[in-house]
């Protein structure tokens, strides 16, 4: 079987955006592959973060990957400040790493536009994640259209290092679902969906209760043409709507347009509302359940001693090439 990785930050609580571009791959894909899930935790700091949100959220995070379906007795899922290789393995792709292409990623221009400080941990954050995906020699990534341009960097940084330090390394492709790579916030569809939204009214979060999944989705922008209609160049709004829709409901998007054709947009978004919360409901549930009881502590600890042990071996043949081990 071949290796694949994929991570989520705990830098919020996860969209119904990151699950339909990220998390829902990582179950679809886990049969198929050899799959590693990690909490990418120090990922999540190159932004400011509470102590005490973050511990929770960690958890949560952990506990949504198991209630969402990712199986801990199939796939491994673990911590990453569990496993020190991860920022030990930065370090030296730091080091091999220009400057310029750093300051290029457009995730570092507009995160650091958002914020008042911005720490090197945010322009460096692209060569933690090339060492993420590297350590577990993964050849499929499963994430969102946005981490395109750093799987760019990936796949270039593992050019440079195989034809200078001897062919190591695999070199990842990405895999992006064919509609809902990009779900656009409720409230603007020219940005993304994204956790740390200040205006939560632009996100749905798996842990939304169901009155605010219905409050959230009833005043989602729509447009004044009144008909339900896949145009993502005209109807942004209601195309994102229909994404989601088809995503959850299994339903093709040509199904939904007939079905809702001639019934506007209030049928529309009940439908959707409830589709949701249902969909949320039992998932809920289960986090709940796996926060209070000593399962996720233990499937976290395996997780981790597992992943180590592949990483820690990958580092090790890294160091030597380069010539840290004497
Ligand atoms: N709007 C989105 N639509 C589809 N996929 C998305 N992803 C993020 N937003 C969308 C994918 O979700 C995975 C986890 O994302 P991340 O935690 O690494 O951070 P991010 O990409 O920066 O996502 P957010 O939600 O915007 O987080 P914050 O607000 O913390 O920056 C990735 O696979 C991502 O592509």
């Amino acid at each position: 079987k071949e290796n694949i990785f994929s991570g989520v930050q705990p830098s919020g609580i996860p969209t119904i955006g990151n699950y339909i571009g990220a998390m829902k791959s990582f179950v679809d894909l886990q049969d198929q592959y050899n799959a590693t899930y990690c909490v990418v935790n120090q990922h999540a700091i190159t932004v400011p973060q509470d102590p005490e949100k973050l511990r929770k959220m960690t958890r949560q995070l952990a506990a949504l990957y198991i209630a969402l379906g990712v199986d801990p007795k199939k796939s491994t899922i673990f911590v990453q400040s569990d496993v020190p290789a991860h920022a030990q393995l930065a370090w030296i792709i730091q080091c091999l790493t220009g400057l310029g292409e750093l300051e290029r990623m457009t995730q570092f221009k507009d995160k650091s536009a958002k914020n008042e400080t911005v720490n090197a941990g945010l322009l460096t954050y692209p060569t933690l994640m090339v060492g993420d995906i590297v350590l577990y020699k993964a050849k499929y990534v499963p994430v969102g259209e946005d981490q395109k341009q750093h799987m760019e960097l990936t796949r270039n940084f593992v050019d440079r290092f195989n034809s200078r330090f001897g062919g190591i390394l695999v070199k990842p492709d990405i895999i992006t679902p064919k509609e809902g790579g990009r779900i656009m916030s409720l409230q603007d569809p020219t940005s993304k969906m994204s956790k740390s939204d200040s205006n939560p009214k632009g996100f749905i979060s798996l842990m939304d209760e169901p009155k605010t999944v219905v409050k959230k989705i009833k005043s989602a922008m729509t447009d004044s043409l009144g008909q339900v209609n896949y145009d993502k160049e005209n109807q942004a709004a209601i195309s994102n709507l229909l994404v989601i829709y088809s995503n959850l409901s299994g339903q093709s998007i040509d199904q939904l347009v007939a079905q809702y054709d001639g019934k506007g947009y209030g049928q529309f978004k009940t439908d959707l509302a409830d589709l949701v919360a249902s969909f949320l409901e039992p998932i809920q549930s289960k986090v709940n359940q796996l926060m209070s009881s000593s399962d996720l502590t233990d499937i976290l600890s395996e997780g981790a001693k597992k992943a180590s042990q592949t990483a820690n071996e990958t580092l090790a043949e890294i160091e030597a090439a380069v010539g840290l081990r004497y």
